[in-house]
């Protein structure tokens, strides 16, 4: 299925008069209505490949019907997205689920879609048909040397996919590390993991970027060798220049101050970009922004400062991606929701008056600081984000669009309504 103008200038036209009045008033207030809307126009989140349909739990899995089948589809529904809100203008591949039989007609069904290729992902935390050793016991770690190359191989080959489609960046996740104290030695382990991710970087052509993200927990229960931005920025750093951290929101162990992690990563040059989602407890996945947005515009407010305070580009020079996991929720409308809340963030954080937060910083006025970022943080910028679509041609409302349309039964009707889409 497809969206077209005409269905999206038809909704337009609804909600136009109250957008309208709504983001007049709104940018009467703002010094820098314009400016901000027009930072939003540029910025896109890319959408993971395997965020397209009901990822379950250990426990279960409820699909909601019309998932996609194949990589054609997975690129169909971000197409759909990137319709709808013309901010989610790239796929994140996952390696083996996504290899494409044919490079060139993917890369051109993706630039009908207006869609690029973003960070590639490789895949050593489960075992393939076929495959002829074992991540059982962790892969780049390993104690054997031949399981360490196979997953370097894989990487290297992931690296491949990713230049035939174009994309500039890979994305390590590694599983490895330990469920019991004494089952590994820690050091072995890193220099095994640090050995096997320098014949990846060795892989990696001029223009592309490694990003390295870690975790603190699961699959491992006790190590993990890639467990904390400390270990990540370790690696980042002794790898070179194209090696950068990662941070995925959700694999933090409970009340870091990620904000902070952003900020220091920033200022050593090694931040490599996000994976955004939200959560209560740990890798929950949920939606961006459903249950801590303050830490969400905190984050953003770390950035913009810091981003401008080293000359970036706010859309270039970071990966900006979502890794998400559905349950509940319809992916489609979930990743809708998602990309808005960034949106929002981002826009509160242009909000920030830095000069007025910097006297405060300065003058220990605790009270005034918080008094700065919390009136960003409560204007309400949806008025802003959605005259970016407005501009760009998206819909409104998205996912009222979504729904009036009907789009998951057509999905259901073209594709059926027991699928099952390839990944996590
Ligand atoms: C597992 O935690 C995970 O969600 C990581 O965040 C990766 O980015 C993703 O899987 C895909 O490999
Ligand atoms: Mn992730
Ligand atoms: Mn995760």
């Amino acid at each position: 299925m497809n969206i077209d103008k005409n269905q999206i200038a038809e909704h337009n036209q609804q909600l136009e008069a109250v957008q309208n009045r709504r983001f007049n008033q709104l940018a009467e207030d703002l010094p820098n209505a314009e400016t901000i809307v027009q930072k939003l126009v540029d910025f896109q989140v890319a959408i993971p490949s395997w965020a397209l349909g009901t990822g379950g739990t250990r426990f279960g899995r409820f699909s909601g019907g019309g998932e996609p089948r194949n990589l054609e589809e997975k690129i169909a529904d971000i197409g759909l997205l990137h319709a709808l809100n013309r901010s989610s203008g790239a796929i994140s591949l996952h390696i083996p689920w996504d290899i494409p039989e044919d490079y060139a007609a993917i890369r051109t069904l993706a630039s009908q879609y207006d869609l690029s290729f973003d960070a590639m992902n490789s895949n050593t935390f489960q075992d393939q048909q076929g495959q002829a050793l074992s991540y059982k016991f962790g892969s780049m770690q390993h104690v054997d040397k031949a399981v360490r190359k196979q997953a370097v191989d894989h990487n290297i080959d992931v690296i491949k996919h990713g230049i035939e489609l174009g994309s500039k960046s890979l994305t390590v996740w590694l599983a490895d590390g330990s469920s019991f104290p004494g089952q590994l030695n820690f050091r072995r382990a890193f220099q095994n993991t640090l050995e096997s991710l320098q014949e990846v970087y060795a892989a990696l052509p001029e223009d592309w970027k490694i990003f390295v993200e870690y975790k603190a927990f699961e699959p491992n229960f006790y190590s993990t060798t890639v467990g904390d931005w400390g270990q990540s920025l370790l690696y980042a750093s002794k790898l070179g220049d194209k090696a950068y951290t990662l941070v995925d929101l959700g694999h933090h162990l409970p009340n870091a101050n990620i904000e902070q992690i952003v900020s220091l990563l920033l200022m050593e040059g090694k931040l490599g970009g996000f994976h955004f989602n939200d959560s209560k407890y740990g890798d929950d996945d949920l939606t961006t922004g459903s249950i801590k947005p303050y830490q969400l515009f905190l984050i953003f407010s770390e950035l913009v400062e810091g981003m401008d305070n080293r000359g970036m580009d706010h859309t270039k020079d970071l990966g900006w991606m979502i890794d998400a996991s559905h349950n509940l929720k319809d992916p489609l409308e979930d990743l809708l929701q998602s990309v808005e809340a960034i949106l929002i963030a981002y826009a509160q954080a242009l909000l920030v008056d830095r000069a007025a937060l910097t006297e405060a910083q300065s003058a220990n006025d605790v009270v005034r600081a918080q008094e700065i970022l919390q009136h960003a943080f409560r204007t309400d910028v949806r008025p802003l984000v959605a005259e970016a679509r407005k501009r760009t041609g998206a819909a409104l409302n998205p996912v009222q669009l979504f729904r009036e349309l009907g789009v998951r039964s057509q999905l259901i009707k073209e594709r059926g309504a027991k699928t099952v889409a390839t990944g996590l």
